[in-house]
């Protein structure tokens, strides 16, 4: 029995389509830069936005009936969840998906009970992923609702909690090999501070290292060969997040040796929040060999937190697509950690969100296609740098030369030519005249 009922597979129907339930721009199997879409286009489906929230906010409680047939807080509803997340997928045929642990069952009160619960879900779940193409992209641990956690897991002030929050990392990817997790990501959800008259960063920093360090170990020791993710946030919950941004988390990771052994999950409304463009984020993940998955969703310009809305915004896709083109793409893939707004309570507002959030990131590839085969932008970056490639400036890439060196010719010249016009607006333009024209 269906649980979307009424709800077909849904296609692509192109852009002159007005089915709301089709693809306008999405089209799978359509090659564009040397690859199909499919694969420049990783998708997956996040557990936890899609199957478990229903709209409860700060100020009134579900809208949404996400009961999927079965008794909340149930085993069974666990099981409905399952049926109803690959049900969902493959009709979107989105082929991966993303769980936190207590979004795949109800958490008990002793892990043990809740250990076992997991080992019963992760059966099912590999019951229904047999002939079907979906599998599982990154798991995680829930390491900030529980209120054990109100001061951090690797950052806590308690070695009982610090020992909690390994034994549920344990049990996460244990979850995780044993579906065939591409990834496993820490979101320090709540690895961060509210005052410092309270707080060690030094001591909680070392903390949430060893953590990860011994993660590594664990996730090797049991034949994870995939890749470890900090997905930086700068603040919420916390006031202060230590994973503040890409650039900071890479600087931890390989303050602590970790940097083999992780790369980034890089979520667009992260790094607005911390001030940067979400290309910001990608572009300093990518030069540092880092680029690993992404998070895709988008925030609101005129809200200081984390709105986690379906990608809509073509230009920041586009952005997007030529940050993971040019880096040769993803090995991990597009997470919709994302969520409907609070009265598109619908089934059908589930499907709809999800086939924007396709056919925004489609767009965006394509676009990014037309800019990178107009090539005027590319090009215009290299030659403004073209006073590095001859004389002193191939000297000082090829680090030959010194500060003495330098500040002879510099004598020699008196004041320098000005170094040539950015062209920022002539570039938005050209932007525009290939989108559009
Ligand atoms: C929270 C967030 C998380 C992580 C996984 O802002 O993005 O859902 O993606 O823990
Ligand atoms: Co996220």
């Amino acid at each position: 029995m269906a649980i979307f009922e009424g709800i077909d597979t849904i296609k692509f129907e192109g852009a002159k389509s007005t089915n709301p339930l089709a693809f306008k721009f999405y089209d799978k199997d359509r090659v564009v830069l040397g690859k199909k879409m499919s694969e420049h286009l990783p998708f997956a489906m996040a557990w936890w936005h899609n199957l478990c929230a229903a709209g409860t906010d700060m100020f009134g409680r579900d809208t949404a009936e996400k009961s999927f047939g079965a008794v909340k807080g149930t085993m069974e509803h666990a099981k409905a969840k399952v049926d109803a997340g690959f049900e969902f997928m493959q009709k979107l045929g989105i082929e991966y998906f993303c769980f936190h642990d207590v979004d795949i069952v109800p958490e008990a009160d002793d892990i043990k009970e809740t250990n076992r619960r997991l080992d019963e879900i992760s059966d099912y779940i590999l019951e229904k992923m047999k002939g079907m193409n979906i599998k599982c992209l990154w798991g995680t641990a829930n390491m900030f609702s529980n209120p054990r956690f109100m001061n951090g897991a690797g950052s806590t002030n308690s070695a009982d909690v610090y020992c909690f929050a390994a034994a549920q990392v344990k049990k996460a990817l244990d979850i995780t090999v044993k579906l065939g997790g591409k990834g496993y990501v820490f979101w320090g959800g709540r690895e961060g501070y509210e005052t410092l008259l309270n707080t060690d960063v030094k001591f909680e920093q070392e903390n949430i290292a060893n953590l990860m360090r011994m993660a590594v170990e664990y996730g090797r020791s049991i034949g994870f060969t995939g890749d470890f993710y900090i997905e930086p946030k700068p603040k919420e919950p916390m006031k202060h997040q230590y994973d503040f941004d890409a650039a900071t988390a890479i600087g931890f990771l390989r303050y602590y040796g970790l940097d083999k052994d992780f790369k980034m999950n890089i979520e667009a409304n992260h790094a607005t929040l911390a001030g940067h463009t979400f290309e910001h984020d990608l572009r300093i993940s990518a030069i540092n060999g880092m680029l690993g998955s992404i998070d895709a969703n988008q925030g609101d310009y005129l809200l200081g937190w984390d709105t986690d809305e379906f990608p809509f915004d073509v230009y920041t896709a586009t952005m997007c697509m030529l940050e993971v083109v040019n880096a040769g793409g993803l090995t991990g893939g597009f997470n919709f950690d994302a969520k409907n707004r609070r009265p598109s309570y619908t089934f059908e507002d589930m499907f709809e969100a999800y086939i924007l959030g396709m056919d925004t990131f489609a767009l965006g590839l394509l676009n990014a296609e037309k800019i990178i085969n107009d090539g005027r932008i590319e090009e215009f970056k290299k030659q403004r740098y073209a006073s590095f490639e001859s004389g002193i400036g191939k000297k000082i890439r090829e680090k030959k030369t010194t500060l003495e060196e330098l500040a002879a010719i510099a004598d020699e010249m008196g004041a320098p030519a000005l170094p040539g016009s950015g062209k920022q607006e002539h570039l938005e333009a050209v932007i525009n005249q290939v989108l559009f024209g």
